[in-house]
């Protein structure tokens, strides 16, 4: 897979790109990353990638040509099914889904805007697809790019050396994580679930599936519509709400119980 980023930061991204799960994709050869400077596509003295938005009002606009430059030298570069893609707090938001039709595609080129926003027309005529990591307030698109390189990377067969371990992981079974322990067993006072330490395998799989029902229905209740659920993990759930509402384990959060006391 090739991939392309466009920025007025390069610095910003490259760091983060050249080490961890990322970096050892690009060195086993599963990703070939470019990152691209957005001023190196401009035609002025000055190097101009922004100006004063039509319309009048405050800040800067990202100008469109520079991103039209740099689109027609990568496309030049190389060829292949390819989703160009904005970020920019306009987008559809990206999640799972998202990372893996990413990790199907023979190029992905991610443009990053920067200040109050990019000239439209780059998201109609350049960009395939807008798309947002969620509803906060960053300076650019540079962060959320890395974050939707390494969702993206970490997919491709070969990217985690354990192969399972992409399946198991969060949302991809739909569901939140459960908790995880390791040594030591007691640690300033605080143990381990004791099942945990059992040795039954039987009793330990149906505690992280309670944990990991618990967590979504506390934390992200819009994930249980969606997710896969059995008979059991239906009873599961029944039992956890029954709990909560006699004042059970996750009726109170324990760590404003602790600070509040
Ligand atoms: C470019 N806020 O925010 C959340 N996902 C993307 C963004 C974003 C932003 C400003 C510029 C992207």
């Amino acid at each position: 897979m090739r991939i392309d980023l466009v920025t007025i930061f390069p610095r910003m991204v490259e760091g983060p790109l050249s080490d961890g799960i990322v970096q050892r994709a690009r060195e086993a050869g599963l990703v070939d990353l470019r990152v691209h400077d957005l001023r190196d596509f401009t035609d002025d003295r000055h190097r101009s990638v922004d100006d004063a938005p039509f319309g009048g009002g405050p800040g800067m606009v990202m100008k469109a040509e520079p991103f039209f430059r740099a689109l027609e030298t990568i496309a030049r570069e190389s060829a292949g099914a390819e989703v160009v893609a904005l970020l920019s707090p306009r987008g559809r938001p990206f999640d799972q889904a998202t990372a893996r039709r990413y990790s199907r595609l023979a190029r992905l080129v991610l443009l990053c805007g920067r200040y109050e926003g990019v000239d439209e027309r780059v998201a109609e005529a350049l960009a395939d697809e807008e798309v947002s990591l969620g509803d906060f307030v960053l300076t650019g698109g540079e962060t959320a790019a890395l974050a939707v390189v390494e969702a993206t990377v970490r997919l491709l067969p070969g990217a985690l050396g354990d192969e399972g371990s992409a399946e198991t992981d969060s949302f991809e079974g739909g569901l939140l994580d459960w908790p995880h322990y390791t040594r030591p067993a007691v640690v300033r006072g605080r143990g381990v679930p004791p099942v945990l330490l059992s040795g039954d395998h039987g009793e330990i799989r149906r505690w992280r599936r309670r944990e990991a029902l618990r967590a979504t229905l506390e934390r992200r209740p819009d994930l249980l519509a969606s997710a896969r659920l059995a008979a059991e993990d239906r009873a599961m759930l029944r039992e956890i709400e029954d709990e909560a509402r006699e004042g059970g384990p996750g009726a109170l959060d324990k760590k404003a119980a602790v600070l509040h006391k």
